[in-house]
């Protein structure tokens, strides 16, 4: 963990060069610049009044050095997460969610096409939310969920293998939008239905507005069953849970059932919607619900006969004018939801929203922030940092001052900083746990205008790294990071906390481990199913016979056992491309309806020899 907290003092005989760099990272930062020696001036090191920043030095990270945190952005409408390094913003992978993608043969084999096709069979998603499943309200490492707003789906990403290895199409949501843990030991992953839609949606009512509905849905993360949903009125949009199990929260901007912008943001008030899931739970248990899609929807609107008595199942707390973001404080003691369209958040007061029977009474602070509030991250030390979407400013604030303030006299605004620009999400360190780090803070610019290489139309995004561990003097604006569409949430893990397996284990798939001695052709009524290693420098047979129009079924093992040591299946003109990492075996069917030869090769350059690493697929001609 790399923080800066004991600045350097007055008197310190160390090189001025260094002297804004803390005591105990001045080896590291001190390694940073001597690596270009004299050449510091021109590396950016140097702030306007030639001193080191010491965010800058700190944030460089080396070559060969590793960074702090694992950063899990999603990549919106691209469909998939990116993991960065933090601090020093690197792209260290991508992972394919909701779409193919060829590098990693995502959706190419039997087992990913076949899990893509069970989701509903789309060949693009719209991932917004990634988020890292904890235990007793800190990361464990486990998983990543993100949700797919475009066509209501909810995925889980194992992080032994930085691979997606489950999605669920969530039934009665049209768009899954807010996803996010029950805390705080992930008992359920929650996605949240934005899009209003008739239920059924068949047809047979299509222009009755009123009766258009959205549900949240509580999923299992170990089996992705959709446990139950609860039917609210008005749309949702963001959700986060409390910290102890009992709440979760979430946001929605359309109160009024519009169908058209106007009529969606006519309203002065919407509400943040708070979900008293062991309550609903009971009801479940008491089969207080209707199946619907196959699943238990418990009617949470506000005529239900459920939220009539003492302890109401969904509690409306009005808030004003289409809220956006919403996030519980790491304390858990408030949930923080942003106007959107008004410059207020509203502070939620948890504990009294369990005690009071008028859930607007749990408000117990509207800070004045800015234009365009969007989304809040927390430093573990009392304070907000909010995006302002129209200022194009993170703006940071004190959440207590915020309740305490008994007029709006007193301003709980403690600095804004401009960034490059219209921010939506921003995540800190850890902000999504009870201890965030309190370091880092990136700010996801939807807009990047001039600050890149013109590279066309379509611009980059920017995604902006803040240093905020130092509250004397203030937050500082250290890196600009392009980034491709379309980056929304994001979760910031410390690296300690994610333990990657370096080669496969065969006990985690389905399919047969083929060794050496297993290679195998069987035939059988137009089918045929080769079973064969591939290692440096050889697939298992040099040659593969088979008759056009045959089904064909290839299992292939990489039995090697050094990191990092990739070889693929690929066959020309057969769309076929399988990734094979050390002792992973994939499976891919296709049909050889060309009679030819097919140089089936290894697309990863995985020696000297990688060239020689291919055999042929000869393909007869029917008789
Ligand atoms: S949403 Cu995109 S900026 Cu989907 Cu969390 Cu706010
Ligand atoms: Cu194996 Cu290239």
């Amino acid at each position: 963990m790399t923080t800066i907290e004991d600045h350097a003092t007055d008197g310190d005989d160390r090189d001025p060069l260094f002297a804004r760099i803390p005591r105990r990272d001045f080896m590291k930062a001190g390694a940073a610049v001597g690596a270009v020696g004299s050449l510091a001036g021109c590396t950016g090191l140097l702030s306007d009044d030639g001193q080191v920043s010491a965010a800058d030095a700190d944030a460089s990270v080396p070559p060969g050095e590793h960074d702090d945190y694992y950063a899990f952005l999603s990549g919106g409408h691209s469909g998939e997460i990116r993991v960065y390094g933090i601090p020093s913003m690197r792209q260290l992978i991508r992972i394919p969610v909701f779409g193919r993608e060829s590098a990693r043969g995502y959706g190419y084999d039997d087992r990913s096409s076949q899990m893509l096709e069970d989701a509903g069979g789309y060949s693009w998603g719209d991932a917004h939310h990634p988020r890292v499943s904890q235990t007793d309200n800190d990361y464990d490492g486990r998983w990543a969920f993100v949700n797919d707003k475009a066509n209501g789906r909810m995925a889980r990403i194992d992080l032994k293998y930085f691979e997606t290895d489950a999605i669920v199409d969530v039934p009665n949501q049209q768009g899954t939008h807010g996803a996010c843990c029950m805390l705080p030991d992930t008992k359920y992953v929650f996605g949240v239905g934005e899009f209003r839609v008739p239920m059924p949606n068949d047809g047979r009512e299509l222009d009755d507005p009123d009766s258009y509905t959205s549900t949240i849905a509580a999923i299992d993360p170990e089996s992705m069953n959709v446990e139950w949903e609860v039917l609210v009125d008005g749309n949702m949009d963001n959700g986060d849970g409390g910290k102890e199990g009992r709440w979760f929260f979430a946001t929605g901007y359309n109160s009024e059932n519009g169908v058209t912008e106007s009529e969606m943001s006519s309203s002065e008030t919407d509400w943040v919607k708070a979900f008293d899931v062991p309550a609903i739970e009971e009801a479940v248990e008491a089969g207080e619900y209707e199946e619907v899609g196959g699943v238990p929807l418990v009617d949470g609107t506000r005529d239900s006969s459920l939220n009539g008595g003492d302890r109401p199942i969904v509690r409306y707390i009005d808030v004003a004018k289409s809220p956006h973001g919403v996030s519980v404080t790491p304390d858990g003691k408030y949930a923080i939801a942003s106007g959107k369209l008004d410059p207020t958040c509203s502070v939620i007061d948890i504990e009294a929203l369990a005690e009071t029977n008028d859930p607007n009474e749990a408000i117990v602070g509207r800070p004045s922030l800015g234009m365009g509030p969007l989304h809040t991250a927390y430093d573990g030390r009392g304070h907000a940092y909010t995006t302002l979407f129209i200022d194009s400013q993170v703006v940071k604030w004190d959440i207590e001052a915020a309740v305490e303030a008994a007029d709006e006299s007193e301003d709980p605004v403690v600095e804004k900083i401009d960034v490059h620009y219209n921010p939506g999400h921003l995540i800190a360190a850890e902000s999504y746990t009870a201890e965030p780090q309190g370091d880092w803070l990136v700010a996801l610019n939807k807009l990047s205008k001039d600050r890149f290489l013109n590279v066309g139309p379509m611009k980059p995004e920017n995604d902006q790294l803040i240093y905020i561990g130092d509250d004397d003097a203030g937050m500082e604006l250290v890196k600009d990071t392009p980034a491709y569409a379309e980056p929304h949430d994001a979760s910031i893990v410390s690296a300690d906390k994610i333990q990657p397996a370096d080669i496969y284990d065969p006990e985690d798939y389905d399919e047969e481990f083929v060794d050496h001695d297993d290679s195998d052709i069987v035939r059988e009524d137009g089918r045929v199913h080769v079973k064969m290693y591939s290692q440096r420098n050889e697939f298992g047979f040099q040659d593969v016979t088979v008759q056009e129009g045959d089904e064909v079924t290839f299992t292939v093992t990489n039995i090697e056992t050094t990191p990092d040591l990739l070889h693929s299946l690929a066959i020309p003109e057969h769309d076929v491309n399988i990734k094979l990492a050390p002792q992973e075996t994939r499976e891919v069917t296709f049909t050889a309806d060309e009679p030819g030869v097919y140089w089936m090769y290894c697309a990863f350059f995985c020696s000297a020899l990688h060239l020689e690493m291919r055999s042929r697929l000869l393909v007869e001609p029917a008789e």
